[in-house]
């Protein structure tokens, strides 16, 4: 007899062959409901019991990497990396907006907000402070000495109908590594090294790369999206060049010539505003993600609010944004905007396009 369905109202076919893990259910509302992967190796396995006795998010996160790189790599197994990537980068992205612990106030921890977050980092006197100070509200101190800023601090830069975080840091050296800012900057969407074009900038990048690489953050010239989730370690970068008002065309072209390869470099004065769209335009491209407006049945859409998903999201990551219990009892959804028709009707496994307006059906 074929396995009951949980929702009887709705028309799914129950499965004809393979092995299901949750039995008596037919229907495709649990992600655990899926069939079993062939083949998974007693190191898969392992490593998925440590997931699923893990007391901490940085356990979890260890195991579920380990659990990506070890599960056996062909087209059976096609969904479960598919799901253990989703969960990986949504862990990421919980522990990094957690606040720290009661009691405690650690000051290098920023929790997310925004589109995405990039951590300003660099050398002193760079001007990480000044780039924060022109295009956010946050109150940064400027100062024409090094070691003007002590500690992270955060501002919103407004783009379109979003807003990107920017993070000023206090300045790092090769034997000056301020305790905590390593932290910072490991859990950036992007980091960005800012350098002072008009003085040694080749150096300054070079020691940034070289110190950077030494402690085990892999600096990638890469969208957010096309990082290898699991390397851990990875992290898209940019070089912001900075006060391009006192450089000298030589200083830009060196710099290029010899450190292009390494990461791509933006050039950019925060004296005479220069390049900071450029800038923004770029940072917005490699966060990776995609905005996203809900409308109910029969109203205008909610253009005020747009849901922030990463690249590739689909109808069902976009009902679980809204709630939690929303994928199991949506019925389907109507979408409007790039790649569509309008008001066309849409399966859950589709992905959606920046600036969609979807409507979901209950
Ligand atoms: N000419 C010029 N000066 C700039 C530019 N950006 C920053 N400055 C100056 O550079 C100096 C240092 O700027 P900050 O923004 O404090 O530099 P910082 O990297 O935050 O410095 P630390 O906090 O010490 O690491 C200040 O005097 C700024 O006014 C620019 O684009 N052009
Ligand atoms: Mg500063």
């Amino acid at each position: 007899m074929p396995p009951k369905a949980c929702h009887p109202n709705q028309a799914v076919a129950p499965p004809t062959s393979g092995r299901w893990r949750k039995r008596g259910c037919a229907c495709r509302c649990h992600p655990y409901n899926v069939r079993m992967a062939a083949n998974l190796t007693p190191e898969y396995q392992k490593n998925e019991a440590r997931y699923k006795s893990a007391t901490t998010d940085e356990e979890r996160l260890d195991a579920l990497q380990a659990m990506l790189q070890t599960i056996p790599k062909h087209k059976a197994s096609e969904k479960m990396q598919a799901e253990l990537k989703r969960k990986i980068s949504q862990l990421r992205k919980d522990m990094a907006s957690k606040p720290a612990a009661k009691g405690t106030v650690d000051h290098f921890h920023v929790p997310k907000s925004g589109a995405g977050q990039v951590v300003l980092a660099g050398p002193p006197n760079t001007g990480k402070s000044s780039i924060v100070a022109v295009t956010t509200n946050a109150p940064v101190k400027v100062g024409d000495y090094p070691y003007t800023t002590a500690l992270p601090a955060p501002g919103m830069w407004p783009f379109e109908d979003v807003q990107i975080q920017l993070v000023d840091t206090p300045p790092m050296t090769v034997d000056n590594i301020p305790s905590g800012l390593l932290g910072t900057i490991r859990s950036a969407d992007i980091i960005g090294i800012v350098v002072d074009a008009s003085a040694d900038c080749l150096e300054q990048a070079d020691m940034m790369h070289s110190v950077l690489t030494e402690r085990g953050v892999e600096l990638k010239s890469v969208p957010v999206a096309e990082l290898d989730v699991a390397n851990p370690n990875a992290r898209s970068a940019i070089v912001i060049a900075n006060k391009l008002d006192l450089a000298s065309e030589g200083d830009i072209e060196v710099l290029r010539e010899l450190f292009d390869n390494k990461l791509e470099i933006i050039a950019i004065s925060t004296a005479s505003g220069q390049g900071l769209d450029v800038l923004r335009a770029r940072l917005w491209q490699l966060l990776s993600v995609i905005r996203i407006y809900t409308k109910e049945p029969g109203k205008p859409a909610d253009f005020d609010r747009p849901y922030i998903l990463p690249l590739g999201s689909t109808v069902e990551e976009l009902a679980s944004a809204v709630h939690r219990d929303l994928p199991e009892i949506m019925t389907f959804a109507r979408i409007w905007g790039d790649g569509w028709f309008e008001g066309q009707r849409v399966q859950r496994s589709d992905v959606l396009h920046d600036k969609n307006v979807v409507e979901i059906h209950q």
